[in-house]
């Protein structure tokens, strides 16, 4: 599977190679920055996932991560946001396996002897916090890590803060495990009541199954709950040998998707059009016609709704005077002189000539760049649409 997923990865970046000469920078950044992201992850250990507890402030994120690494590692807060700074904990021996990775995104890696050796676990800032960078961090981070552990209180659960992200994720549900924290505050009843109100809650996100587990991470008093059903649930994740390839399909599927869509239809149409729209130009550029003409030429291209057709509208009007000028015209326009009049026109090319030279014209300044865009469109498209047809293939197997 490696092989296949480092082969997509390949297709992903020919359609980038494409989409550069069709599409802006900043369109295809993200998509770019994924394949970047995609291909690093690939290149450290799979026997073990990075999962990062994500939430809003206080719901108990640095004081599960405490819980599951056996040791005070993150701050445990009165004054929040306590957590300003993205923090992991990994066993010694994996250290140095991650580090790199984890560097790259700017998270600082510290041992803690008894986490399993299967988890690295990322501590994030919170994502409902008036330090706007804070939700940044987390949105750029995500991409970059296989597990996400999202945090709720049986106070904030239902925020729009939290839910308005995992809307935005639904594509990653194989990669999330949610939970609902604090439920020492809550008695037996209300914590089935609140653990269903909130499946409810990411049901209505367009979750199809999300798997909702209850702790007490730090209760204060009596002990801990639900720690180990959390890492029990992240073990199941850690090996499952498909679940970093449905979370590398579901970030490819989702570039070709934005890949598709900036990329835009063709429109199959465009031949039989252009070949109507030169006729009708060139009658009129015959005619002297030549706003008419410029005018009818723009619309058309407007028509084709591209903003990389925007550089070819700007050059219609000069490429509608050079057509005029093969009419010969302008210089019988001028010429004030009769007699020169007469002999011009004596050896002035036919009235069928001339057309033929206008058509040429205005096919070689206008149509035939027009195409050009439109093949290399065409070309970005039958690239994304095979990466498509190549991570279906991959998913369903
Ligand atoms: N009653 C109760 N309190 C808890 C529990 N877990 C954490 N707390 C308390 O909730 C407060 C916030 O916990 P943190 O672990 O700092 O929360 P956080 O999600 O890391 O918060 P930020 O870093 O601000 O995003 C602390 O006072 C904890 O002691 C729990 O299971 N039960
Ligand atoms: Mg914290």
């Amino acid at each position: 599977m490696r092989e296949r997923l480092v082969g997509l990865l390949e297709k992903l970046d020919l359609t980038l190679a494409l989409a550069k000469e069709v599409l802006d920078e900043d369109q295809i950044d993200s998509t770019a920055s994924l394949a970047k992201t995609a291909r690093a992850r690939l290149a450290y250990p799979d026997d073990l996932i990075i999962a990062a507890l994500a939430g809003g402030t206080g719901s108990g994120k640095s004081s599960i991560l405490n819980a599951i690494s056996g040791e005070e590692m993150a701050d445990v807060g009165g004054v929040r946001p306590t957590t300003s700074e993205p923090l992991a904990v990994a066993e010694p021996g994996r250290i140095g396996s991650v580090s790199g990775y984890l560097d790259e995104l700017g998270i600082e890696v510290v041992p803690a002897a008894s986490a399993p050796s299967w988890l690295v676990l990322v501590d994030l800032p919170d994502t409902d916090s008036v330090e706007v960078e804070h939700r940044h961090l987390v949105e750029t981070l995500l991409p970059s890590i296989d597990v996400v552990v999202w945090v709720a209180d049986p106070e904030k659960y239902r925020d729009e803060s939290l839910h308005s992200l995992i809307r935005r994720l639904t594509a990653h549900e194989g990669q999330m495990v949610f939970v609902l924290n604090q439920v020492d505050r809550l008695s037996e009843e209300g914590r089935a009541q609140v653990v269903a109100d909130f499946g409810v809650s990411l049901g209505e996100d367009g979750l199809a199954d999300p798997t909702v587990i209850a702790t007490a991470a730090n209760p204060p008093s009596g002990p801990a709950l639900g720690v180990d059903d959390l890492v029990e649930a992240l073990h199941r994740l850690a090996t499952d040998p498909l679940m970093l390839q449905a979370k590398l399909l579901a970030d490819i599927e989702g570039a070709a998707s934005t890949l598709a869509e900036m990329a835009g239809a063709t429109g199959t149409d465009f031949e039989t059009r252009v070949g109507e729209l030169v006729d009708e130009a060139s009658r009129l550029i015959g005619n002297g016609e030549t706003d008419p003409a410029t005018a009818l030429l723009t619309e058309f291209v407007e028509s084709l709704g591209l903003p990389q057709l925007d550089a070819i509208s700007t050059k219609i009007p000069a490429a509608v005077e050079t057509a005029y000028r093969q009419t010969g015209t302008p210089l019988r326009r001028r010429t004030v002189f009769s007699r020169l009049w007469w002999v011009r026109s004596r050896s002035a090319p036919s009235h069928t000539e001339q057309m033929a030279k206008v058509t040429e014209s205005i096919t070689a300044e206008l149509v035939d760049p027009m195409r050009e865009v439109l093949r290399q469109r065409a070309q970005l498209a039958a690239s994304v649409a095979d990466l498509s047809l190549t991570v279906a293939s991959l998913t369903t197997r």
